[in-house]
């Protein structure tokens, strides 16, 4: 039996794009920070009694068609032939947009690496990673994190040794398992949208530009940067043909908090991700001005104060 833990992580610039479905390869590098509060706890034990893999996950036994999802992954690492049991919880919303895939595959494979005795290292484990959920590549990582495109060999993940004073305020509008999966809405979007092309420049542009900026450690720069590289994702839905959003009137509100907090001087970016929550990097001088302001449009239980976490582990 196997317990690990891993982190999710928060993208400042973006995965938006399979250049190769069966392989999980990425049009564009990414680069994240994974968060503290945010995290999956998931225990694997192999058990001969079962004659399939049984997935149960924050209590309740899933369905074949999730746990054949999970299984497809288990058999990367699966010897003889053994089924397992998987038990994972979060510790927070699952689907809404808040990068449970990112912890939750991480934290898998770090389990199945131990359990079945594979003693990968992180960066060969984030290869195989990357074919549960593109995201959780990252995830094996604490703090500044990137995935790297590349062909199968190369495309995996590797921690930045930056470490700055950053924290995300999560603003959660919508708690609520999404209706559109990232995975699917990325797939139309390579396909139907016409903004497509000019996103992969842009964001490799951005990618690079991000890297000199977390090297540095210049938080008005990974703002910047991050704020136009999330909002050009969202633009890529926007030119699908059929147009798509995840903003809510609620993320619009906020958006336009975050610009009027900067009016004022306060260290405040947004990103938003898959779905209709924002976070709001800022650093731990500013959050308590942060937290104040946006309590006027969100109840307290819906604002997550993240600071970096760390990379997976065993338990
Ligand atoms: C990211 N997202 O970089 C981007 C930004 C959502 C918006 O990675 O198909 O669940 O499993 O590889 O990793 C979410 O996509 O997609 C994601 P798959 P994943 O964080």
């Amino acid at each position: 039996m196997t317990t690990a833990k891993a982190h999710a992580n928060i993208a400042l610039i973006k995965y938006w794009g399979k250049k190769d479905e069966s392989l999980f390869l990425p049009f564009t590098s990414s680069l994240s920070l994974t968060l503290d509060p945010l995290y999956t706890i998931t225990t694997v034990s192999k058990d001969s009694t079962l004659t399939k893999d049984l997935f149960v996950l924050n209590g309740v036994t899933q369905n074949s068609q999730e746990t054949e999802k999970i299984s497809k992954f288990v058999d990367y690492f699966r010897k003889n032939n053994q089924f397992v049991r998987i038990e994972s919880s979060n510790s927070f919303a699952t689907a809404a947009g808040l990068a449970s895939s990112a912890s939750g595959y991480a934290a898998l494979s770090k389990a199945l690496n131990q359990e079945f005795e594979w003693r990968y290292t992180d960066l060969e484990l984030s290869r195989i990673t990357r074919k549960g959920s593109g995201s959780a590549t990252r995830s094996l990582f604490g703090g500044f994190a990137v995935w790297q495109t590349g062909d199968d060999e190369s495309s995996f993940g590797y921690s930045l040794p930056t470490q700055m004073d950053i924290v995300m305020v999560i603003a959660v509008v919508d708690d609520q398992k999404k209706s559109h999966s990232s995975r699917s809405m990325m797939k139309r979007t390579v396909q139907e949208s016409a903004y497509f092309e000019a996103w992969v420049q842009q964001s490799e542009r951005d990618f690079s530009d991000m890297l000199i900026a977390v090297t540095e450690r210049d938080l008005r720069r990974i703002g910047l940067i991050a704020e136009r590289n999330a909002m050009m994702m969202h633009a890529t839905l926007l030119a699908n043909q059929t147009p798509f959003f995840y903003l809510q009137p609620k993320s619009l509100e906020i958006i336009q908090l975050v610009q009027q907090l900067r009016e004022q001087g306060i260290v405040a970016y947004y990103t938003m991700d898959a779905g209709p929550n924002v976070k709001i990097i800022t650093n731990s001088t500013d959050q308590a001005k942060v937290i104040e302001q946006l309590s006027e449009i969100l109840n307290q239980d819906n604002i997550i104060i993240a600071k970096p976490g760390p990379g997976a582990s065993i338990l």
